[in-house]
């Protein structure tokens, strides 16, 4: 058998500002004359303890304030391109979050031509195919959702869909039904975070409130056997992500995760790495952790790595070019 970590596989859940690693992020710092509040990478590493999705999310947005450039954002696309290529990744559909930038005065122009930048030459140079689904952040307004929709227009051609994230409970996806609507209008494909420490509900409307044809994590739709039958008979692909579920203390340890009964449940589930600097590994060394922990076969690996295409926005022939 392949090693997991070198199975063709595509990555669908993966915010860019969560491969940020330490030593990137130092240098960062340094090129854009930025004072981080750690000494060094290690103790910034030892920062990442958390104990929930708040407590990661604040030093999630402390650290991006080194990214200021376009070329900053390039090369922390690079960075994590060349890492993902080397664990098996052919085809990614990546994750940013405008809004955690124009606040602090970065332009979207500058976030989307940087990306871009890295995305473009990523076939040629790492062999990987590249998608970007812009985000809001569910925390704020659905007016500022808006804004940022308006204000990504001129670079719709590079956007594939959008997406919602940040602190889920207490903003239910119903919040958003208008700027999900406005993007559909324009051609975008639509996914949300649901059911990481929100509720089954918040699964639900993101299907029927947002048509989001994903749902990113879906891990509490296990505490609901009707929204089960119903997510497998629409065939609806979940992106977990299990490092990120042990770091933030969904689960508590890996050994508990229900990746292997949501497989056998007849999901159409898919393994990701989420914050890959942040909670412990890249895709490849996901699929080697849950492996070794919930002592998959080789034959559901490799249904994991067939379920990433299938879930992924590739259209048939693209997707079996890419695998
Ligand atoms: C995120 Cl793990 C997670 N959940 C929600 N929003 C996020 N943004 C970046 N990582
Ligand atoms: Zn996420």
């Amino acid at each position: 058998m392949h090693l997991p970590e070198a199975i063709p596989k595509a990555e669908l859940h993966l915010h860019i500002e969560g491969t940020l690693e330490p030593e990137l992020a130092f240098a960062l710092a340094a090129r854009n004359g930025v004072e981080l509040p750690y000494a060094d990478t290690e103790e910034l590493r030892r920062a990442y303890l958390f104990s929930d999705l708040q407590s990661f999310l604040d030093l999630y947005y402390e650290l991006m304030a080194v990214l200021h450039t376009a070329d900053d954002f390039a090369d922390l696309a690079d960075a994590y391109l060349a890492r993902a290529a080397a664990q098996g990744v052919r085809h990614a559909e990546i994750f940013f979050d405008p809004q955690a930038h124009t606040a602090r005065g970065v332009p979207i122009g500058t976030v989307i031509e940087g990306l871009g930048r890295a995305l473009d030459r990523s076939e040629e140079r790492h062999g990987v195919s590249t998608q970007l689904i812009m985000c809001f952040l569910r925390d704020r307004s659905a007016e500022s959702a808006m804004e940022t929709l308006n204000a990504a227009e001129p670079y719709l051609h590079r956007i594939a869909g959008v997406g919602l994230d940040s602190a889920e409970v207490g903003h239910p996806p119903s919040k958003f039904a208008e700027v999900y609507a406005a993007a559909g209008a324009l051609g975008l494909r639509k996914v949300a975070h649901a059911g990481e420490e929100g509720p089954p509900a918040y699964i639900r409307e993101a299907l029927d409130v947002l048509g989001v044809e994903r749902i990113d994590h879906g891990l509490r739709a296990m505490e609901d056997p009707e929204l089960v039958e119903r997510l497998v008979r629409e065939r609806v692909p979940l992106t977990l992500c299990p490092l990120s579920n042990v770091r933030l203390r969904a689960i508590d340890v890996l050994e508990d995760h229900p990746l292997k009964a949501m497989m056998e449940a007849g999901l159409l589930v898919t393994v990701n790495s989420d914050d890959p600097a942040y909670f412990g590994g890249y895709v490849g060394d996901t699929f080697h952790a849950v492996h070794e922990a919930l002592g998959l076969d080789p034959e559901q690996l490799r249904e994991l790595a067939r379920n990433s295409f299938l879930a992924s926005f590739l259209d048939h022939d693209e997707e079996r070019r890419a695998r």
